[in-house]
């Protein structure tokens, strides 16, 4: 038997069971449970059993179909109200199970038991989303992404309806409806689908200011993740921590990553979108499922009034951040995301969030665009799940014991015993408790009853060029491209000139290259501003997605194309190195079945060629015999895999043999860079392995896309 590698790509199997899940939240699992059991007998929906699921009740085999024909009716029925109406945003979503750790106590500042009972576990559900497109979108648009948590704590169910990028495209809840019907799909022709590249959306943009921070987060790297699991999440609005005493500090959520940041390239992205749409929940659904769970610590900024009235810009306004270095992100706890889902509608598809849903100790600011949400969330959710009754869904019921009077309604779950329903009574609890109950955070307000938008919220491009500049250049450079790019969709040239308008406010340099970049002619005046820009905020090394690189290939992902008689050697020193980190391998061949070994080992593929291009890899190698590399070297497919991967700035490890395919691919030897590493055998793994660390060999960039030449000599940005 020759031996065999390639079945299992890089981590132990995961066969923890999540049956239990649903069932811990409520009594309404049985029927589940039942699928895929072989003695189960198929029913209808009233429990009858089936005899003939194959053909409807007929007059004769060749007859008028009978209406008598409850099971064929039923099933008919049920399946043509399968769909409940999708999210008007972040419609496309994946959901997974987690559990919440506390590590430092928050007692001086709320009572909430979550965060005050070190050790304490709290169990919870993530849904991560695109915002703009439809449910059978791809995942990976250029978009912000929704990152909402649902604890289910001892005192409720506490829901951090987060993004992940801090701020937000406006001020004021009142613009949420304008600003998606101008991100969406023109209403006339119902494309582009799930992009911002359109007159529509640029020119909302270019008439709101106030958007011009949430801009360049868009436009910048990390609205292109390389994965969920490698995206930080923000609460975004300023919330309050509420202590026993009724006292409140103000508090930003953060979630970090664990495996750092990481993002990919526009044409990366956009090729990824055609081979592998569902790139971000596979990913994630494989972390978990091979047994490495992403975690991420979760991080408060806590400050006072004091701090809130010296600081530069209004904490209520939701397009601002308070920079980590004014006021540092203190980790409190950490969480795990372990769990997969058991039914995607059940959980992923019902699972409804609401800015409103906190516990004691947790409360509100006045942010206009948090008190707006606060609102929306719950009124969304009777249109989508159809009734009140929403919270009797496993996936929504608290875990902590639900005692009140409200009552029946659409698809009422619950069958509450006794004769009392209202309060107070004679007739027995449940009782209020002023000592436990939630209480709202008392704030001193007064004022004139007035629509206005207060002028501490009037400064749109100071934080947007604290943005920019806190990128190191490759990051610039990507922004820059990325304006270019969705602005030369816009057809109204007018659309394009206001927004190189506003970029003159944000920074000189990057309006001469969007300006270039769209071949205008002349640079347009600076928008008039509300108010005048600083230009004294310093860098915020947080804000960079690079100059926080992890620094190793962990959680990423190798692809190592193979031929027959490639070194076995190597590729096993390859699959047991990079296993080790821990991360993920595939093998990838011209067949289906694989490549024979130079020793005989058979290289089981994961991909053959054509379906695995290295769009979907973080790092590729290429382990060819002479006569492998020569076939490869005539096939389109392997030199677009070599091709792309240098494009895309991977490490490429290489045999000697497998020179010939990256010359054919247009990789000329006087092109090779230090990105590209040769590997004799298994003494150059760990070179390679290290320099993978890096993730990408950016410098290569700068070489090969022309763009670069009109971003150095233009900007010379640093
Ligand atoms: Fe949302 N948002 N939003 N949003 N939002 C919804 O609720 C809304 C905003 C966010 O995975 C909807 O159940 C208004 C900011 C996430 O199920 C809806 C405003 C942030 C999700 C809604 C905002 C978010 C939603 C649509 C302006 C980041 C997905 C479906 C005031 C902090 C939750 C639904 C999930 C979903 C309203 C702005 C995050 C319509 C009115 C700012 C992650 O209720």
């Amino acid at each position: 038997m020759p031996k065999v590698i390639g079945k299992d790509t890089g981590a132990t199997s995961h066969a923890a069971e999540f049956e239990t899940r649903l069932g811990e939240a409520g009594e309404l699992h049985q029927v589940a449970s039942e699928n895929g059991d072989e003695d189960a007998v198929l029913t209808t929906q009233q429990g009858v059993p089936v005899a003939d699921d194959q053909n409807t009740l007929r007059v004769g085999a060749r007859g008028p179909a009978l209406l008598e024909d409850f099971h064929f009716r039923e099933k008919i029925f049920h399946f043509d109200h399968e769909r409940i109406p999708e999210r008007v945003v972040h419609a496309r979503g994946y959901g997974v199970h987690g559990t919440f750790t506390l590590k430092e106590s928050l007692a001086e500042f709320t009572r909430a038991k979550m965060l005050t009972e070190v050790g304490e576990t709290t169990p919870m559900f993530v849904r991560f989303s695109t915002v703009i497109g439809n449910k059978g979108s791809f995942d990976l648009a250029r978009d912000v992404r929704g990152f909402a948590v649902k604890f289910y704590t001892k005192e409720g169910n506490w829901d951090i309806v987060a993004n992940n990028i801090p701020v937000f495209f406006i001020q004021d809840a009142i613009k949420f409806p304008d600003m998606v019907h101008a991100a969406k799909p023109a209403p006339d022709r119902e494309f582009p689908q799930a992009q911002t590249a359109h007159d529509n959306f640029w020119d909302f943009i270019t008439l709101t200011p106030e958007s011009m921070h949430m801009i360049m987060w868009t436009m910048s790297d990390r609205a292109i993740p390389r994965s969920y699991r490698f995206m930080e999440g923000f609460g975004v609005h300023t919330f309050r921590l509420i202590d026993a005493e009724g006292k409140g500090t103000y508090v930003k959520f953060h979630f970090k990553p664990r495996l750092g940041l990481q993002s990919v390239l526009w044409n990366e992205a956009l090729k990824i979108n055609g081979a592998d749409p569902d790139f971000h929940r596979r990913d994630l659904w494989d972390a978990i499922d091979l047994g490495a769970p992403p975690i991420w610590d979760l991080g408060v900024q806590l400050f006072d009034d004091d701090f809130a009235d010296q600081f530069e810009f209004d904490v209520l306004d939701a397009t601002k951040i308070i920079p980590e270095e004014q006021i540092p992100v203190r980790i409190i706890g950490e969480f795990v995301l372990d769990g997969l889902v058991d039914n995607f509608f059940a959980e992923t598809e019902q699972v409804a969030f609401c800015t409103q849903n906190v516990v004691p100790g947790v409360g509100f600011t006045n942010d206009p665009l948090l008190q707006g949400r606060n609102f929306s969330y719950l009124d969304t959710q009777l249109k989508r799940l159809g009734g009140p009754n929403f919270t009797h869904i496993p996936i929504n019921a608290p875990r902590c014991p639900v005692h009140n009077f409200q009552q029946d309604g659409h698809m009422n779950m619950r069958n509450p015993k006794g004769r009392v329903n209202y309060e107070p009574n004679s007739w027995g609890g449940p009782r209020e408790s002023p000592a436990t109950g939630y209480r709202h955070f008392e704030a001193a307000e007064n004022g004139r009853k007035v629509q206005e938008r207060p002028g501490t919220f009037s400064d749109h491009y100071s934080q947007a060029r604290q943005f920019f500049i806190s990128q190191t250049a490759i990051e610039q450079k990507h922004i820059g491209d990325a304006l270019v790019f969705e602005l030369s969709k816009c057809e109204r040239i007018d659309i394009r000139e206001r927004m190189v308008a506003h970029l003159r406010n944000i920074d000189e340099r990057l309006a001469i290259v969007v300006a270039t970049g769209l071949g205008l002619p002349a640079l347009p005046a600076p928008a008039p501003a509300a108010s005048p820009p600083l230009t004294t905020l310093p860098p915020s090394d947080a804000l960079s997605i690079l100059k926080r690189a992890p620094g190793t290939f962990a959680g990423r992902k190798l692809g190592i194309l193979v031929s027959d008689g490639a070194p076995a050697a190597l590729v096993e020193a390859l699959v047991d190195a990079f296993k080790s980190l821990p991360a993920v391998y595939e093998i990838i061949a011209p067949k289906t079945a694989g490549a024979t070994l130079d020793d005989g080992t058979i290289a089981q593929a994961k991909q053959k060629i054509d379906g695995g291009p290295s769009v979907l890899y973080d790092a590729v190698v290429l382990a060819l015999s002479p006569e492998g590399a020569a076939m490869l070297a005539k096939d389109k497919t392997a030199k677009d895999f070599v091709s792309d991967a240098f494009a895309h700035c991977k490490f490429i490890g290489y045999t000697s043999a497998a020179e010939l395919l990256l010359n054919k691919a247009g990789i000329a030897p006087e092109d090779f860079d230090e990105g590209l590493i040769a590997l004799e055998g298994p003494q150059d793994v760990p070179v390679f392995l290290a320099q993978c660390g890096q993730l990408r060999f950016w410098t290569r960039e700068m070489t090969i896309d022309l763009d670069a030449a009109v971003f150095l000599e233009n900007a010379g940005l640093d």
